[in-house]
């Protein structure tokens, strides 16, 4: 973390005599690189009626290592829980995100987005049915298009240099919740399973995403604000329903160049564990468990974003982001994030 903060203000620092140069000036203020919060916020901006944007996310997310509640938990004392025999070594989450936006007024715009989704674990399984004895590794995959959503993002604020809208979200459950792989058994048989819900691609449930998003801009400096939740509406048809997610996320970025700009943020989240429970997701792992779902956790990233300002370039962004934990407390016992990198593509016309 210390060495990404030192990089972090090695890019800036050297450019940040240049901020004056950035003022709006006859220039297009809202094609600047910082008028779009960092890459891992969704829904951050609205566009100009008529104007349509496409993108493309990606993000991987990576676990490592297990903790129980805020403590670390080494990998034996996992097996010797009660009615575990398998247990994830990792965990590697990547997501291809594509989405199109489209404003019908200055007030309105709406979005739509759909996610390929690729989950890889790999697990050491123990032998028989108690000890710490190992087996073996085994890994598992699931891949396919996830959930999707559309929202309309309704301005509420619109002034020279501040700006609130409504995130108002529905989540349609288009990913698949019945994935299986094969696994190694506690016997020493490899048997064809229905994999844990955390490597499953949907949540198989509308849910609502209600939100509100607030943006500032001051010179070079601008910041932001949203809140963001996932609700659930319902069981789904393998009779269980992922937790409620809540999230606030704040940020603050430097423009050094009407091109460039610098951003840190901290991000709040809250989801609750798993209830209800599949009755074909059996396995003897932690993950198979709905109570090892949910916690809290805040995570730091920071990012630079690029938005092309003449010619070809105009309307073309590029951007990254890298956040970690700084503070995750589990419910039960689950993987421990790692970190998580996105990157995006988008273009407005
Ligand atoms: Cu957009």
């Amino acid at each position: 973390m210390n060495k990404a903060i030192s990089i972090l203000a090695l890019c800036v620092l050297p450019t940040i005599s240049y901020a004056h140069q950035s003022g709006s000036g006859d220039v297009d203020a809202s094609g600047f690189a910082d008028r779009h919060a960092p890459i891992g916020v969704m829904g951050d901006h609205r566009h100009d009626a008529g104007e349509w944007m496409v993108s493309y996310r990606y993000m991987d997310m990576e676990m490592y290592g297990h903790k129980q509640g805020d403590d670390s938990i080494g990998r034996q004392a996992v097996a010797s829980l009660p009615g575990v025999r398998v247990v994830p070594r990792e965990m590697r989450m990547e997501m291809h995100m594509f989405g199109v936006m489209y404003a019908p007024s200055n007030r309105v715009t709406l979005m739509a987005m759909a996610n390929y989704v690729e989950k890889d674990m790999d697990l050491v399984t123990y032998q028989g049915m108690s000890g710490t004895e190992e087996l073996g590794d085994f890994s598992t995959s699931s891949r396919g298009w996830g959930d999707s959503s559309i929202t309309a993002l309704i301005g509420l604020l619109d002034s020279v240099s501040q700006n609130v809208h409504l995130n108002l979200g529905l989540n349609l459950p288009t990913g698949d919740i019945k994935k299986t792989d094969t696994a190694l058994t506690p016997m020493g048989t490899i048997a064809e399973i229905r994999l844990p819900y955390g490597m499953q691609l949907g949540s198989g449930t509308f849910d609502l995403e209600p939100g509100v998003t607030y943006t500032g801009y001051r010179g070079a400096l601008s910041w932001g604000g949203q809140y963001r939740a996932t609700i659930r509406l319902g069981d789904n048809s393998e009779d269980y329903k992922l937790g409620d997610r809540h999230q606030v996320s704040t940020w603050a970025s430097v423009r050094t160049q009407p091109w460039l700009s610098a951003s840190v943020r901290l991000t709040y989240s809250h989801e609750g564990d798993i209830r209800g429970h599949d009755p074909r997701i059996v396995a003897p792992v932690t993950a198979a468990n709905p109570d090892n779902y949910g916690g809290e956790r805040v995570d730091f990233a920071f990012g630079f974003n690029l938005a092309g300002q003449h010619g070809l370039f105009r309307g073309h962004r590029l951007a990254i982001e890298y956040g970690a934990p700084v503070h995750q407390d589990v419910n039960g016992v689950q993987l421990e994030s790692d970190g998580t990198v996105t990157f995006g593509y988008q273009y407005a016309f």
